[in-house]
């Protein structure tokens, strides 16, 4: 059994194969390239993992859950912070053709219903030290709504449980791989979404690879690359661009950060000789506070590249990379999706400064749409609009969702508002999703607003971005209630749902009714202003 998917057309797929994007490989070949070297893969807080290490554990840990039914077309939940397990058990599952969900370690209750919901896994690989799991509360829940769920494999196990590292240290004999086809589904990646539930995104071998491969060319990865990657690990940007699997791809090491604040990752880069991290703009902001405040900047000395991407970074913020910390910067604009840019390493300061660079592959079809969906002139802004070698075809299970993304000629819309210069280098100058970005994390407007709606005394709600001058947003919601409710309340309410914590509303304002605009909906642009004005007055 394969995993549905929108496949790309056929003369599309013959084209990426004839230009040597498609290769044909399982990612799994990340693992294998480097099979018999005993060099450092990757270090946490607590192990030294070896490329040979990490293909053998991941072919024990594949052999013990195969001896467990595991089948080519399971799927698995799987949720791991940032630690050398979290890719033992992502080659493991993909040997086997399993494909995973990798949640993000702030997610909760909330987030993992909704996957689980979404993939009916087989396996759960999750850490007993997540808070959702010191107790078996959601555990026992998740189980009774899953029948289908028949294994869960521990990280830091509780006495007598399945632990993760038992099984992957366990010896096998002769184990061989069956991955799933290159060109079909290799794993889910994360949305940021902007919809009522989060949607998942299938990612094929190929289309990944090729992202990776494209990405280390670009970022001019090594064995010599000594990365730090001090975002979420299950994060496209650490995993791809060109992240852990560019730094595996390469031959290099990377260096896992429990965080991205200062004091952790300083001592960290020293220690290490990291020559390259990736990071979003409000944790750049607090690198250069704490270089001016400690005077530490010599600790830095080893970092060639400093990475920026996952929302907007501003020109004096950018500028004062290269002038402060001494090191190179690149901007990136991913998406899960799909399409990434990046500044190139020779490009002139300028370009490097202003804009978020271009697509990694020459066959990335990027235009910029009107509200017609029609094509607009250079330096104009408008609708991002793309298809590629590596760019989606579809949300997993959501027909209506596709339909309302996808154009007719397969070219996703990712809500962005963008102007692409005469060189192909594009500028983000806003979004028409309805997102919050808050410092690179995302938050789908509606979903919070469901959840929000669910408390008993709230008739409406609306969840809108405002500016901050840290993270760039914050989330602010507008609430219409029965009677007088306060915001602890609220975040009381939240909270108890089993969200992430970035999710929760920084601020709450009640209102007497919602402005709507003249179509019914409420006008979301209003209240942003409305946060405007009061700003300026509180000013
Ligand atoms: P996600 O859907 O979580 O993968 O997030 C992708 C979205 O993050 C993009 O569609 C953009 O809205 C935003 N984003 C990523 N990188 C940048 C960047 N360098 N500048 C502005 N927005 C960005
Ligand atoms: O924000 C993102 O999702 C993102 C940013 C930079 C991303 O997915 C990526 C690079 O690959």
């Amino acid at each position: 059994m394969s995993i549905s998917f929108t496949p790309w057309p056929a003369e599309l797929a013959t084209r990426y194969r004839e230009k040597g994007y498609w290769r044909d490989l399982p990612l799994t070949d990340i693992s294998e390239r480097h099979r018999e070297s005993n060099r450092p893969a990757i270090i946490d807080q607590e192990q030294t993992l070896s490329y040979s290490q990490l293909a053998q554990y991941s072919d024990q840990l594949a052999a013990q859950l195969q001896a467990r039914g595991a089948q080519a077309g399971d799927t698995a939940l799987i949720q791991l912070g940032n630690c050398c397990e979290f890719y033992i058990v992502f080659f493991a599952l993909l040997k086997l053709g399993v494909a995973p969900v990798n949640a993000l370690f702030s997610h909760q209750q909330s987030e993992l219903t909704a996957y689980a919901a979404q993939i009916k896994p087989r396996f759960l690989i999750a850490d007993r030290q997540h808070p959702i799991f010191s107790d078996n509360r959601f555990y026992d829940e998740l189980i009774a709504r899953h029948p289908e769920l028949q294994h869960t494999i521990w990280h830091h196990p509780h006495e007598n449980e399945c632990g993760l590292q038992s099984l992957y240290t366990q010896a096998c004999e002769g184990f061989t791989p069956t991955p799933s086809a290159a060109d079909h589904v290799a794993f889910f990646q994360l949305s940021g979404g902007s919809t009522g539930t989060p949607k998942l995104i299938p990612r094929t071998h190929n289309d990944y690879y090729y992202s990776i491969i494209g990405s280390v060319d670009i970022c001019e990865f090594t064995e010599n690359t000594r990365y730090l990657c001090a975002l979420p690990i299950a994060h496209n940007y650490p995993m791809s661009s060109p992240g852990i699997l560019g730094v595996l791809y390469a031959g290099g090491v990377s260096v896992l950060a429990p965080d991205p604040s200062p004091t952790t990752c300083f001592g960290l880069i020293e220690h290490h000789r990291i020559t390259v991290t990736a990071l979003v703009p409000p944790a750049v902001s607090l690198w250069l506070q704490a270089i001016q405040e400690w005077n530490f900047v010599q600790q830095l000395s080893s970092l060639r590249l400093l990475q920026v991407g996952g929302a907007k970074l501003s020109e004096s913020l950018a500028a004062r990379i290269p002038d402060e910390i001494g090191c190179q910067l690149q901007q990136v604009f991913g998406m899960a999706e799909g399409l990434v840019n990046y500044t190139r390493l020779d490009d002139d300061r300028q370009t490097i400064l202003t804009t978020q660079g271009c697509p990694i592959s020459p066959d990335d079809e990027v235009w910029v749409a009107d509200e017609e969906g029609n094509p607009l002139p250079p330096n104009t802004t408008g609708r991002l609009m793309t298809r590629g070698p590596y760019t989606f075809r579809g949300y997993y299970n959501s027909p209506e969702h596709n339909a309302a993304c996808f154009d007719q000629d397969g070219f996703y819309c990712s809500g962005d508002l963008i102007a692409i210069n005469e060189q192909g280098y594009i500028t983000v100058e806003g979004r028409e999703k309805d997102q919050i970005n808050r410092g690179g994390e995302k938050i789908a407007a509606e979903e919070i607003e469901n959840l929000l709606q669910r408390h008993p005394d709230i008739i409406h709600a609306a969840l809108v971005s405002m500016n901050d001058e840290l993270l760039g947003e914050k989330s602010c919601a507008f609430v219409v209630a029965k009677q007088t409710i306060k915001a602890v309340q609220l975040r009381r309410h939240l909270r108890e749902q089993g969200i992430a914590e970035f999710k929760l509303p920084d601020r709450f304002i009640f209102t007497e009714v919602l402005p709507l605009t003249p179509v019914g909906k409420v006008d979301k642009k209003l209240l942003r202003q409305q946060l405007v004005e009061d700003n300026k007055q509180n000013a």
